[in-house]
């Protein structure tokens, strides 16, 4: 056996371990996608403003009436990762294997240009420009070019590889980190640049298909140009076709075996879904460690976004509490907030302040113009108003001894539990980095008007490093807890429990 220089083992082993991971991202790509199965280039995601949508479902071109949750859209767990509308779960897959990804093509990018072999990929003469044309017409004609062409690859193989090692798949990392709240909130002009939150979202859609139609193209080609070569390269890295049959039924059973080894990870986290979100998140964790905690958000501090960016339409997620739900915030609603009370707590020793609306205005305010995005998909633009959280804080004197945490809580329900229990309060449990941050606030105004009704009325949370899950609207009180495992599932907040995302919501 000889062995060709050109399809050295680590090849070999990163290009399967390649395919395999962008299965994952692929599937859990769509389940992220069908949680929300509509695309904007305008950042408010107006009704009917959508250039694309996966949904028959008409828009209420009404605010407040219509929750993203109701929008979602079940995927089959042979199609997403893992299917079923369970968004949290999907975002935790996407980045597993995001990170493993980018691992995996760093270490190919890296063995790439140490071994000398990005000269038979990266073009170096315009030559490559007539040749691939040629390649292009002869496959046109439906035939294939004849084996001396690929030496090892041809032309048109140069441009095609080139473009998705180089151009592609950073366009999808550029674009999938611009969606995460936490560059968005530090970067804003970088958000900005690629034409804001939905811009991202919807370019990062369209590299998405042109990576699944490369590796559909892809596939097929290799099967059926030149099959029994390209074979024996990918599998023994031999230069003789002697071992063809033997190369076809291995790779084919990897094909085979890959499919199935997706498929078996939608049941896995289908099976326990609590599990799955242990494992999942705990190992996402890791990246937004290294990438993410450290950026602190500085809406207040920038003008990349001013009152001209200020939103037409604003998205809902959570209605306002009934008068069964909450008879106390109806009867506040009604007596315009007279009636409204905020507790201020600490559960480590057991004390408490209630504070009305007015105590809260007397603190210093905060103004600025920041992108809420809802980790379903939808953003909107507005300015906010309001009291530091730290300050509000203080109001009860410094952080008590052990104290780790603050936690949030509504008048408002849970839109719906994760195993269909009665729906408890709404809550979100803030970590200390997060509680301290200049863009945490209470807000009590948006768009220098007093907040809407659907939107939090009178008082909400804003936490600009984060998804709005965090944001408690109709916030009924704030206490210093110890740790979160204590309350509700012990995930640390409502969509934590019931929708498993990651405690962590900076991306
Ligand atoms: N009380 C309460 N607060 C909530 C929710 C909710 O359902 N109930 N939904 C959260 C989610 S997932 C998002 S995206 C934002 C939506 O804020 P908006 O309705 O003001 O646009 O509120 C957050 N705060
Ligand atoms: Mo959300």
């Amino acid at each position: 056996m000889e062995i060709n220089p050109d399809f050295p083992l680590w090849l070999r082993a990163t290009h399967l371990i390649n395919f395999v991971l962008i299965g994952m991202l692929l599937r859990s790509g769509w389940e992220i996608l069908s949680s929300m199965p509509r695309l904007w280039w305008r950042n408010d995601c107006a009704p009917g403003t959508e250039w694309l949508r996966f949904t028959r479902r008409r828009l209420p071109q009404e605010e407040g009436v219509y929750t993203s949750l109701m929008d979602e859209k079940s995927l089959s767990p042979l199609i997403g990762l893992p299917g079923r509308e369970n968004i949290g779960l999907g975002r935790h897959w996407h980045g597993v294997s995001v990170m493993l990804w980018v691992l995996n093509g760093l270490v190919y990018v890296v063995l790439l240009f140490a071994t000398g072999l990005w000269r038979r990929i990266i073009p170096t003469s315009w030559d490559v420009l007539p040749e691939a044309w040629e390649t292009l017409t002869v496959y046109l004609g439906f035939e294939a070019p004849g084996i001396e062409h690929f030496t090892p690859y041809d032309s048109l193989q140069m441009l095609g590889y080139s473009f998705v090692i180089f151009i592609l798949a950073p366009s999808l990392i550029l674009t999938g980190i611009a969606m995460a709240p936490a560059i968005r909130s530090r970067f804003p002009w970088y958000v900005k640049m690629l034409g804001g939150h939905q811009g991202a979202r919807s370019l990062h859609f369209i590299a998405m298909v042109m990576m699944a139609g490369f590796v559909v193209m892809h596939v097929g080609l290799v099967f059926l140009v030149h099959g029994d070569h390209n074979m024996v390269h990918m599998v023994f890295g031999d230069i003789s076709t002697a071992r063809a049959a033997q190369a076809y039924t291995i790779m084919i059973a990897t094909i085979v075996a890959a499919v199935l080894f997706w498929i078996a990870l939608s049941y896995w986290s289908l099976a326990d879904r609590a599990r799955a979100q242990r494992f999942t998140a705990g190992l996402t964790e890791i990246g937004r460690k290294l990438f993410l905690n450290w950026l602190r958000p500085r809406m207040s501090r920038q003008n990349a976004y001013t009152d001209k960016d200020i939103s037409a339409f604003h998205w809902t997620n959570g209605l306002p509490p009934t008068v069964d739900e909450s008879p106390e915030w109806i009867e506040a609603r009604d007596t315009d907030w007279e009636g409204y009370r905020i507790t201020l707590g600490d559960d480590l020793a057991g004390t408490e302040k209630t504070l009305n609306l007015a105590d809260l205005k007397e603190l210093p305010q905060v103004s600025y113009v920041a992108v809420h995005t809802c980790m379903q998909g939808w953003s909107a633009t507005s300015r906010w108003t309001g009291v530091r959280l730290r300050d509000l804080l203080d109001l009860i004197g410094p952080r008590p001894d052990g104290a780790e945490y603050v936690l949030v809580d509504s008048y408002g329900l849970a839109q719906e539990m994760f195993d269909n229990r009665p729906r408890e309060p709404f809550y979100a449990v803030l970590d200390l980095a997060t509680v301290y941050e200049d863009d945490t606030i209470v807000a009590f105004e948006r768009n220098g008007e007093p907040l809407e009704t659907h939107l939090g009325a009178p008082a909400r949370l804003r936490a600009e490093s984060n998804h709005g899950y965090k944001m408690v609207k109709w916030i009924s009180s704030i206490r210093w807890i110890r740790d979160y495992a204590d309350y509700g599932d012990g995930r640390g907040g409502t969509r934590e429990d019931s929708a498993l995302q990651a405690f962590n919501g900076r991306i």
